[in-house]
């Protein structure tokens, strides 16, 4: 860890102590395919419903998505990402001073979408998939969340393999924080990308061990919301997963996740505040 003031971050007009508690990031799919609510808010309408339904629930960030990164899942032009997102970030940035984050690969999609008054490009390639990305986002002043993923959506669940996961992941974010400090991005969150070319056992390992990629001295962001590896464990399908994210949330938040990307809102900020007061006393 470095200074407790780099923690400290600026997302529009909000100004977020990352280190004073868990924040929480509540996710909206503007898609027909994302594996647990795809098709639920396609219409601008429900989905600008749902954002604001999720603040009221106590969402710190809104992370809007028009492209599913699901395993297998097929790239969408960049014209109809910004056709399912941009009107939604529109209304929803005139409705609220919620940090809105774009879930997106794509330089022009994150274009658009910071114009439009989000603040956060949340890229599940680190910056790799689009060249023109990091100069985008410095551009507008934005922060940016950095996954690691081994692969791409369509592959990445093709027997990944790893000879020391959480080592692997914590090199890859550093370098990729180094190249995003380097474009000039001063606000970077680090993401183990939970799902992205894991194995169950990985999946485990990261969150376990979670603890060394914070150490790296960024914020933490983990998203193991209904994911396939709770639904393993379990054998439940993706709507039966909301005890079983409960875990995995509680473990991320004990073992030094800044920020949670979920979809239950509600549920998960009060796991979320237990686990916050376990660990201040
Ligand atoms: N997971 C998903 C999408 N984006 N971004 C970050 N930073 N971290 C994650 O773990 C992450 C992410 C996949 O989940 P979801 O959005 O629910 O599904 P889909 O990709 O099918 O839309």
């Amino acid at each position: 860890m470095e200074t407790a003031e780099k923690l400290v971050y600026r997302f529009g007009s909000a100004v977020y102590d990352l280190q004073a508690r868990t924040y929480i990031m509540g996710i909206l799919n503007v898609t027909p395919d994302s594996f647990s609510d795809g098709g639920k808010f396609l219409s601008a309408d429900s989905a600008v419903r749902r954002g604001l339904e999720m603040i009221d629930e106590g969402a710190d960030f809104i992370d809007i998505g028009g492209e599913s990164t699901r395993p297998g899942s097929d790239a969408v032009p960049a014209g109809e990402e910004i056709r399912r997102v941009i009107p939604v970030i529109r209304e929803l940035a005139k409705r609220t001073s919620v940090p809105l984050s774009i879930d997106t690969m794509k330089a022009e999609v994150a274009d658009r979408a910071l114009g439009e008054g989000a603040a956060i490009v949340n890229d599940v390639s680190g910056l790799r998939a689009d060249t023109s990305m990091a100069e985008i986002v410095a551009r507008h002043h934005a922060g940016v969340v950095l996954m690691h993923m081994k692969g791409t959506p369509k592959t990445m669940q093709e027997d990944p393999s790893y000879d020391d996961v959480v080592g692997e992941v914590k090199s890859f974010l550093e370098e990729r924080a180094r190249a995003a400090a380097q474009s000039g991005i001063e606000q970077i969150i680090v993401d183990p990308g939970i799902g992205f070319g894991k194995t169950v056992r990985h999946n485990c390992e990261l969150l376990r061990r979670l603890h060394e990629i914070a150490s790296a001295g960024y914020p933490v962001l983990v998203g193991p919301s209904r994911k396939s590896f709770i639904g393993k464990i379990l054998d439940a399908p993706a709507g039966e997963r909301l005890e079983g994210t409960a875990a995995a949330v509680a473990v991320a938040v004990m073992n030094g996740a800044n920020i949670v990307r979920v979809h239950d809102v509600k549920e998960m900020k009060q796991v979320a505040e237990v686990v916050d007061e376990v660990k201040r006393t």
